[in-house]
């Protein structure tokens, strides 16, 4: 017997046993909500220090895409008019309007080629907060990609921890799936203050987790 199919034999063996422990963990996405140009300081709607997570956010990009675990991505994609402005009866300035410049990724953030991209606030009557009203460009919900992908856990990340994560946060659970909030990558709008405490405890007491980098070895 040659050497290759002597290696190629305990490659055979070693794989169920690899799977079988695989099973034992639940199967975990990363999902980053509007790290968008607007949402920095400088932006239409700008989140204070909203630009200083991207760095955080791209190290748990890196702890993601090492184990093959699914990315998501969400960008706030507003028509010109929606009840969500100020001007059709909403409370926000006019921001994140669809293939506008304040609509893009903020530059800092690196996304790698397998993101799975979600578009959210896209219906004019809605507000259209919360990931689970995001789809794909093929208009698939970000649920039934979940789904299809089996994860059980979401860790969450992004732009504002008082709105649009704390809402895909209380609907992910609400779902069925754990939720880790990572606390060093968010952070929030608080148009009243205390909006971001209130909405972290919110969250925790509907069962998320907060952790930070150091808590998964990053
Ligand atoms: C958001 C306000 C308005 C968010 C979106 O991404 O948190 N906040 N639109
Ligand atoms: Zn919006």
């Amino acid at each position: 017997m040659s050497p290759e199919k002597g290696y190629l034999k305990i490659v055979f063996r070693t794989v169920p046993e690899d799977a079988e422990d695989e099973k034992m963990k639940l199967k975990k996405a990363l999902l980053i909500v509007d790290v968008q140009n607007d949402f920095c300081p400088g932006g239409a709607l700008g989140v204070p220090e909203g630009n200083k997570i991207a760095p955080f956010i791209n190290k748990y990009i890196k702890i993601f895409s090492k184990k093959k675990l699914p990315i998501f991505a969400t960008r706030d994609w507003h028509p010109t008019k929606t009840k969500h402005f100020k001007d059709f009866g909403g409370v926000w300035p006019v921001h994140c309007i669809q293939n506008t410049r304040g609509a893009q990724f903020h530059p800092k953030l690196r996304l790698p080629k397998e993101t799975i991209l979600l578009y959210k606030g896209i219906y004019p009557e809605r507000d259209g907060y919360s990931a689970f009203e995001a789809e794909n460009e093929r208009g698939m919900s970000f649920l039934s990609l979940l789904k299809r992908l089996g994860v059980e856990e979401i860790y969450i990340s992004g732009l504002a921890i008082d709105y649009c994560v704390k809402f895909s946060a209380c609907d992910a659970l609400r779902q069925g799936f754990k939720v880790k909030l990572l606390m060093d990558a968010v952070k929030g709008v608080n148009l009243r203050p205390n909006d971001s405490e209130r909405a972290i405890k919110e969250m925790v007491k509907k069962g998320a987790k907060k952790i930070t980098l150091k808590d998964i070895g990053g």
